[in-house]
């Protein structure tokens, strides 16, 4: 993502190469995964917020406090590690999101209610009829470490479908492949990969395994977004999405359960 980092107290020049003619500035809009490098002269003493101005981000964690080194004590602040326990409570507050596709070959949805550590999400493919079928999984998941790339999850999956032609009868591993009939517990976790591509690992109760990869917003063009996932089940699903505004798309999917959908994406 990008983020609006505004830095309180102090005018920054914005160096990133451009020697005389670097833009003097107290706030970068930082592009993804962008190094940028800020050069301030440091004359303020005192407790200044560093922080993203984009407030759900800011309210999940992403701001902290800036002081020089050996400054002399804040009078304003008279009990640091407590003002600075209360500043980082907003990391774990929890949000919620959810979105859901209202396609030609179904309903794709998700909800989620996550902090900077826990994560609750459910996903559903409900199709309207029995051949396309309908299926959900829910994750209760906690990040370990400072980043959130390992996420150890306990899982449940319900799925039905029915059969088909050509239907696959084993998983990548050889194992009878439960994707179309499922009422199951599962243990696995998350990790992100190099291009905030996920590799989701599970084992379910009955010792099957699935690998997944996925990775959304994929961005294409302005308003144009990519998405994909495969796992070891054989299952497959390509979306493009053009987004009209923030809380509406249109979005397009190949879904190998379900086939081809067009449909209105609705986010909160
Ligand atoms: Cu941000």
């Amino acid at each position: 993502m990008r983020h609006s980092m505004h830095l309180h107290g102090h005018d920054f020049r914005l160096l990133n190469g451009q020697g005389e003619n670097a833009p003097l500035k107290n706030n970068v809009d930082i592009m993804p995964m962008e190094t940028d490098t800020l050069e301030f002269n440091a004359n303020v003493e005192g407790d200044w917020f560093f922080l993203c101005h984009i407030l759900y981000h800011m309210m999940s964690g992403m701001g902290r406090v800036l002081s020089y080194e050996n400054q002399t004590p804040n009078p304003l602040i008279p009990n640091p590690k407590l003002a600075q326990r209360k500043l980082f409570a907003d990391d774990r507050k929890f949000h919620f999101m959810a979105e859901n596709d209202f396609a030609t070959n179904g309903n794709d949805g998700m909800a989620m209610f996550q902090n900077t550590r826990w994560s609750i999400g459910t996903e559903w493919r409900l199709g309207y009829i029995d051949m396309h079928g309908y299926e959900t999984e829910t994750h209760i998941g906690r990040y370990i470490g400072k980043m959130q790339w390992f996420m150890p999850f306990i899982g449940f999956d319900w799925r039905y479908r029915k059969f088909g032609h050509n239907e696959i009868e084993k998983n990548l591993f050889g194992q009878t492949n439960t994707k179309d009939n499922r009422t199951q517990v599962s243990l696995g976790f998350n990790y992100t990969l190099p291009m905030m591509i996920t590799l989701q690992s599970e084992v379910y109760q009955d010792g099957n395994v699935r690998l997944q990869l996925m990775r959304e917003d994929i961005p294409i063009a302005k308003r144009l977004r990519m998405a994909f996932m495969v796992n070891t089940d054989k299952e497959y699903m390509f979306d493009i999405r053009y987004i009209i505004n923030k809380n509406m798309g249109l979005r397009t999917h190949y879904d190998s359960d379900m086939g081809f959908g067009v449909g209105l994406a609705l986010n909160f």
